[in-house]
């Protein structure tokens, strides 16, 4: 095939980018294929190859990035038949994605913030060039919108035990909102990059202007030490623990590493990362953090009798006080939110409870003065929330309602925590109530459809049995818009969660549901208590194998989950083709324990805050949907707007 031709190939491959860069990356800026660059050198040194990463943000709003690592492959890829180094720039998916199986590779690890690699970056820029060093020769290429235009050449020679990459690439300013990198939001990333990997020396240059280094030879420790101002409780405390070869549940080199501390008062700081991406909104492995945190505390109280009588610590109480830096490290990482800025891989909760509970637990046992004062401080502020749930308690108990024979409440009195599902049938009622968190989740199950109460008068509502229960339990009664705050002065939930089947019944449910609590009880979701739990879409069927491994099920949150399900259980060596994968079709297909962890557990559910636009508008919306003689501007309607009235969590 003549070069020309190749090109053209290879274009093609990145056709999809070009067309819809929003779904490879962000398009608000470029500095996010910028990132991907930076993450490529950063993940060279996490391999353990660099010393430095130097960076300049170049007048025309270029950006270069050299590191001095093993420089990047330019030897002929047996697959593709060109050199490695043009694989990894044209390849979408080339770069950190392959080689998972390789147990000792460190780039099992590596992420780019969506996982797909510079050639996103290349197929976005006018101009991307590369310079590599390696194996005593210097090499060059250059590409233009992810076409090669200028192939790998040798340039020269270079001293033998030599090495780097050096990258330099235009954006295209027509993929982003704004040409301009943040310089606040470049800085920020190099310095965590120094912070995660200590003793690197990173370094970016403003052409004619400053140049910033930064260099943690003590790493996060000496970073989160630096951001505190405020008198610490005890210690900080920092270590980090990885799985071993063989583990039973995790794959090797899989952990974390976390600096923490707790203050007494001030300003908190709290950083996340997953392999070396930030995570600014936080997500399953900060939940994880929270959970080893609560239980190693907990634990130390309960050792040393400190708890005075009475007194129940939740995890809030532990976590309040607490900062910390932590930097997880796991296969597939994935990813929500509108800037996927938030981790939601459900495993990663118990990732982080098992590589930091029993150390933080033996950190504390050791200086028993100090352990002390950090559980002063989480038993302190489990008294001032049961003081704070106490007042609510008297208002609750100056009710005169008796509660729906249905309802299995909770026991907790604290309302700020306290959430209410509302469940479609018996069947999911019955795992819901066994699987939920008894303390502080309560369960109402729905016979049957619920009435459309759209045309129905606030007088005559509660002749509906279901409606008349549902008020009953959330102790408010139904009210106008214009009502004052003090409609919900007796709600007894924080969260009120309408939890259904995702096919066509369920949805029905949910909205006659929204019916009724957007024009009788509007204050309700006004301050936001309405809640969608989302069920899993998929079940993956995974057969048993030999006598070690029963049959399994997994459930999967959205595509994604589904296909990080399937690339885990491939390094298990489970042929992707024995897997079973259904479109789940119910809540009552699950048993308690899986609604608890894919619907209900706070730290690994997805909820969804029901949101709806001023009266003034939503009004001839709503009564378009929800009057009898509508059914058909209704359809099309919610086919159209369905997803517009929900935000997540
Ligand atoms: C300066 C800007 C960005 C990089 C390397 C080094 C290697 C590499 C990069 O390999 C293909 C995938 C995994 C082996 C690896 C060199 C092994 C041996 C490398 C960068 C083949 C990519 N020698 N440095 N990629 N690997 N720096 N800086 O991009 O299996 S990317």
């Amino acid at each position: 095939m003549s070069y020309t031709a190749q090109s053209i190939e290879v274009l093609k491959g990145l056709d999809p980018v070009r067309h819809r860069p929003g779904m490879y990356t962000r398009t608000d800026s470029p500095l996010h294929i910028i990132q991907e660059i930076i993450d490529n050198a950063a993940d060279e040194a996490l391999a353990g190859f660099c010393k430095r990463l130097d960076v300049t943000l170049h007048q025309d709003q270029s950006v270069s990035v050299r590191d001095d690592g093993r420089g990047i492959p330019v030897e002929i890829h047996p697959a593709e038949g060109v050199p490695t180094v043009e694989v990894v720039f044209t390849h979408l998916h080339a770069g950190g994605k392959f080689n998972k199986n390789d147990g000792d590779s460190a780039y099992r690890f590596s992420g780019g913030l969506h996982g797909v690699g510079v050639s996103v970056t290349n197929a976005l820029s006018t101009r991307l060039e590369v310079e590599v060093t390696r194996d005593g020769a210097r090499y060059r290429m250059a590409f233009s919108g992810g076409a090669v235009i200028e192939p790998l050449e040798k340039t020269g020679d270079a001293p033998k035990k030599a090495g780097g990459t050096w990258v330099r690439a235009w954006p295209d300013a027509q993929f982003f909102d704004s040409p301009q990198i943040s310089l606040t939001d470049l800085e920020r990333l190099l310095r965590s990059k120094a912070v995660l990997l200590p003793g690197l020396e990173v370094s970016l240059a403003v052409e004619g202007g400053e140049t910033r280094t930064w260099r943690f030879s003590q790493g996060m420790q000496q970073y989160l030490a630096g951001q505190i101002q405020d008198e610490l409780a005890a210690p900080l405390f920092a270590a980090e623990k990885y799985a071993p070869a063989h583990d039973e549940n995790f794959p090797q080199g899989a952990g974390a590493a976390w600096a923490l501390c707790w203050t007494l008062e001030g300003a908190l700081a709290r950083e996340s990362y997953v392999n070396l991406i930030p995570t600014t909104a936080g997500g399953t492995h900060e939940a994880g953090l929270r959970q080893a945190a609560f239980e190693a505390v907990k634990s130390f109280c309960e050792h040393h009798a400190l708890l005075p009588k009475g007194v129940k610590l939740a995890a809030e109480d532990v976590f309040s006080r607490m900062s910390f830096v932590l930097a997880a490290r796991m296969l597939d990482p994935s990813f929500q939110g509108q800037t996927k800025e938030r981790l939601n891989s459900r495993d990663a909760v118990a990732l982080m409870l098992r590589m930091v509970r029993d150390p933080l637990e033996l950190w504390l046992g050791e200086r028993p003065e100090a352990a002390k004062k950090i559980a002063e401080l989480a038993i302190r502020a489990a008294q001032s929330r049961a003081r704070a749930g106490q007042k609510v308690e008297k208002r609750k108990q100056s009710g005169v309602a008796i509660l729906p024979g249905k309802l299995s409440d909770c026991q907790s009195e604290d309302i700020s925590r306290n959430e209410l599902f509302l469940v479609e049938g018996d069947s999911a009622g019955g795992s819901a109530k066994s699987g939920r968190d008894k303390e502080t989740q309560a369960i109402l199950p729905l016979r049957g459809k619920v009435l459309n109460t759209w045309e129905i008068e606030p007088g005559s509502l509660f002749a509906n049995r279901e409606v008349h229960d549902i008020a009953v339990a959330l102790g408010i009664d139904p009210h106008l818009p214009e009502a004052d705050d003090a409609a919900l002065a007796n709600l007894r939930y924080g969260k009120v969660v309408i939890m259904t089947d995702a096919d066509v019944d369920g949805s029905h449910i949910r909205v006659l549901l929204c019916t009724l609590f957007y024009r009788h009880f509007p204050k309700l979701v006004e301050h936001g208590h309405l809640y969608f739990a989302q069920p899993p879409l998929y079940r993956l069927d995974v057969p048993g194998q030999g006598k070690s491994r029963p049959l399994r099920k997994i459930y999967a949150l959205d595509e994604a989950e589904r296909e990080a399900a399937l690339d885990k259980l491939r390094l298990e060596k489970v042929k992707p083709e024995s897997v079973g994968i259904s479109r789940f079709k119910g809540l009552g297909e699950m048993n308690p324990e899986q609604l608890w962890e894919t619907t209900m557990c706070p730290d690994t559910r997805r909820l969804m805050r029901v949101r709806l636009p001023l009266a003034a508008e939503a009004g001839p919306v709503m009564n378009m949907l929800m009057s009898k003689n509508e059914a058909a501007g209704r359809r099309a309607w919610m086919e159209e707007n369905g997803a517009l009235v929900g935000a997540e969590e």
